[in-house]
């Protein structure tokens, strides 16, 4: 399983980063800012189900459904499917987002969300 992070920096700009899954606790963690609109695209390349869970903030799911995107905090990845997610950055803190496949936690399926330290 991948997580490609698209982090919206501004109205006008985004950046996409390319993050190959790093197995828990050594991958790093994602840095988001306070404020801003975080895309996560869940790539599964797996044929086994991953049900994704993102503490400390509701996502939307983007599929499709445009004003009706549901709000979730978990989301249930089905084999070889991808499926895009979308949260504000609103809750400071370092947020835990792991598969609840539990042997698939312990094997390390898992990042933490961390806001950046805001400049002064
Ligand atoms: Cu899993």
């Amino acid at each position: 399983m991948r997580v490609i992070s698209s982090v919206s920096r501004s109205q006008t700009t985004s950046g996409t980063t390319i993050r190959p899954f790093i197995a828990y606790p050594k991958a790093d963690p994602l840095l988001i800012r306070q404020g801003e609109r975080v895309q996560i695209e869940l790539v599964n390349q797996t044929m086994m189900w991953h049900p994704m869970h993102l503490h400390g903030h509701f996502f939307r799911l983007l599929q499709g459904a445009g004003d009706r995107a549901p709000l979730k905090h978990t989301v249930n990845v089905a084999p070889r499917e991808s499926v895009r997610i979308e949260f504000t950055a609103d809750n400071p803190g370092r947020w835990f987002f792991h598969c609840h496949n539990l042997y698939h936690l312990e094997a390390g399926m898992a990042r933490v969300f961390e806001y950046e330290s805001p400049k002064s």
